[in-house]
């Protein structure tokens, strides 16, 4: 049966860029569909009811939401070119890495980068933290996960991408070479490999949305 793959997503999330990463590691044909968040698809509604986000990837009719999950699913779908370690303890690992990626570097990054005051101050300062903690994990290894690009790698986009783009336009002094030379080090690698390569949105274009988006609400 021919595939069906349909992305959901918004050129300048790093989200959505993740899935798209996921499916140029694997090599699949996708159809890709700009989302105005402004003003959702039903089509986007339908498919992602309960967050009402993009990403969401529609394959064969079937809606899967939230991009790590995505992520996921396209390793177990399509299983060459692995995102995800074999063994199910390296599994883990990567999961846990992931979620901490998410569920802790993201908010401190964001807020550093578009919060005031002290708010600001205090998020900085919670940024280099975990900032520091992905730089142990990762060590000297090339990619997080390991000679190849891995689902943590993929996780921290927005790391090797979005906010080494953004932090100088915007005054930020936050990843730089004598602080993190092991990060600096895995973003030139990350950014030059070639399905990442192929998968990053415009800089100049990102760097003038994002900051006319948010810097303008923070001021
Ligand atoms: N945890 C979600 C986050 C996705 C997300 O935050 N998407 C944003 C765009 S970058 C969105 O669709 N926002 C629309 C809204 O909040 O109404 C994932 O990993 O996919």
């Amino acid at each position: 049966m021919a595939e069906e793959v349909k992305l959901f997503g918004v050129w300048a999330s790093p989200f959505s860029r993740r899935v798209e990463i996921a499916l140029k590691i694997k090599g699949v044909k996708y159809e890709y569909i700009e989302e105005d968040l402004t003003n959702k698809s039903p089509l986007l509604l339908k498919y992602n009811p309960v967050h009402k986000k993009i990403p969401v990837l529609v394959h064969n009719g079937n809606p899967i939401a939230e991009s790590v999950v995505i992520i996921e699913y396209i390793d177990e779908t399509w299983k060459h070119n692995p995102i995800l370690p074999q063994h199910p303890y390296d599994r883990a690992l990567a999961r846990f890495w992931a979620k901490f990626i998410d569920e802790k570097c993201l908010p401190a990054l964001w807020n550093s980068m578009w919060s005031k005051g002290k708010e600001r101050e205090a998020a900085i300062g919670e940024a280099c933290e975990h900032l520091k903690t992905l730089e142990n994990e990762l060590g000297d290894k090339k990619f997080f996960g390991g000679e190849e690009i891995g689902l943590v790698d993929i996780a921290a986009n927005f790391i090797g991408f979005w906010l080494v783009s953004l932090q100088e336009p915007i005054g930020l002094e936050l990843l730089t070479e004598e602080k993190f030379p092991k990060l600096c080090k895995w973003i030139h690698a990350y950014v030059n490999h070639t399905a990442i390569k192929e998968s990053l949105p415009p800089k100049d274009k990102l760097i003038e949305a994002l900051s006319a988006r948010f810097g303008a609400a923070s001021k």
